[in-house]
């Protein structure tokens, strides 16, 4: 049986990797970090079969605990602080967490190493963030970084460890540069989800509107679950390389909510948005768009969720959320 280790289980792409790997016939091991973890749980209910173990990417002993314990044929590093906005005001954490972690993941790696003849190999969740200020469109792996976050910042330094740990020690390192993916899994803070969440209790009469920052900012929009797959390949590949994994359209946030609000029969949501200072940036990434040309060529990967579908998915999983738990409170 191939073990995986997954550091972020927790999180929408945890989650669905471990899905994807347990249907491989994959012994799971999922990291969770901290006493009586509360997010354990859901992990337990959706896939019961991953066996959690606790480590912190920010203790670099743990890591290596967790190394020897698990003995992973595969490493999917996916924890981070992932949440651009509080990025900007947690740096340090971000920076010892998104950037330091992985630093600390690859000497885990590269001290405890696996056997000879099957040494670990290694996933980092890169992202298109670290573009920030765009040089060129689309975006490759060959586009510089020019990110604009601390969130952003730290994500570079990770994945040009990835790149340096492979070259300097030779270890199956692979860096996932994943443009935005969604699903009705997102955590309310990120703006997709706060608006698939809002726009469903809008149409149950729950609350009449959203807050919101910047709704000029484009994003290249994916689906998460299907996002896994193309982790997963990067690691069957025979030679370790980094691959953008992106839908190449982009749409703005406006686009989004003229989707979402359509979808409960609302053709003009001005009143039901309200702006925001709070959830701007202090600086922000325009426009994202990638081009995965070479994921198709050497992966054989494609997504396959066109936006509209993601938009529908995101806010019928929260009409159906919110009609139950207003069931609920009704019976109670
Ligand atoms: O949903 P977001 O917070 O996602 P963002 O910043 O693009 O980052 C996400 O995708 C990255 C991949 O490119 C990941 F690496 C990262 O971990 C994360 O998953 O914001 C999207 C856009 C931004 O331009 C933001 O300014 O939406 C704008 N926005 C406008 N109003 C808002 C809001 N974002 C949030 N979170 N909340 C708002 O109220």
């Amino acid at each position: 049986m191939t073990r995986a280790l997954i550091t972020g289980v927790t999180g929408p792409d945890g989650m669905y990797l471990a899905e994807f790997l347990v249907g491989k016939g994959y012994e799971v091991y999922g990291m969770i970090r901290g006493q009586n973890n509360p997010l354990a749980e859901n992990v337990r209910r959706s896939v019961p079969s991953v066996e959690l173990v606790e480590g912190d990417l920010g203790d670099i002993s743990s890591l290596i605990g967790v190394m020897e314990q698990t003995q992973p044929d595969e490493v999917y590093n996916l924890g981070a602080i992932s949440f651009v906005g509080l990025s900007f005001k947690q740096p340090e954490l971000t920076a010892n967490i998104t950037g330091l972690g992985v630093l600390r993941m690859l000497e885990a790696i590269r001290i405890v190493g696996g056997s000879d003849a099957n040494p670990i190999r290694f996933y980092q969740a890169s992202s298109s963030e670290m573009f920030g200020r765009v040089r060129e469109t689309p975006q490759t792996e060959m586009t510089p970084f020019h990110p604009r976050s601390p969130y952003g910042v730290a994500k570079v330094f990770g994945h040009n460890t990835t790149v340096n740990y492979r070259e300097a020690y030779g270890i199956f390192a692979c860096s996932g540069i994943l443009f935005n993916h969604e699903s009705p899994r997102r955590g309310l803070e990120f703006v997709t989800r706060k608006i698939s969440h809002a726009v469903a209790r809008i149409k149950l009469g729950l609350q009449d509107s959203v807050a919101l920052g910047n709704l000029e900012s484009s994003r290249d929009w994916g689906f998460a679950g299907e996002y896994v797959e193309a982790m997963w390949l990067m690691l069957q590949q025979d030679e370790p390389d980094d691959y953008v994994i992106a839908t190449g359209e982009t749409y703005s946030i406006r686009e989004f909510l003229d989707l979402a609000f359509s979808h409960i029969g609302v053709e003009d949501w001005a009143s039901c948005v309200v702006q925001d200072a709070r959830y701007m940036r202090p600086a922000e990434v325009d426009l994202l768009v990638g081009d995965a040309t070479k994921a198709k060529e050497k992966l054989g990967w494609e997504p396959r969720t066109p936006f509209s579908e993601l938009v529908r998915m995101m806010v019928e999983s929260d009409i159906e959320d919110q009609a139950n738990k207003l069931e609920e409170s009704t019976i109670r």
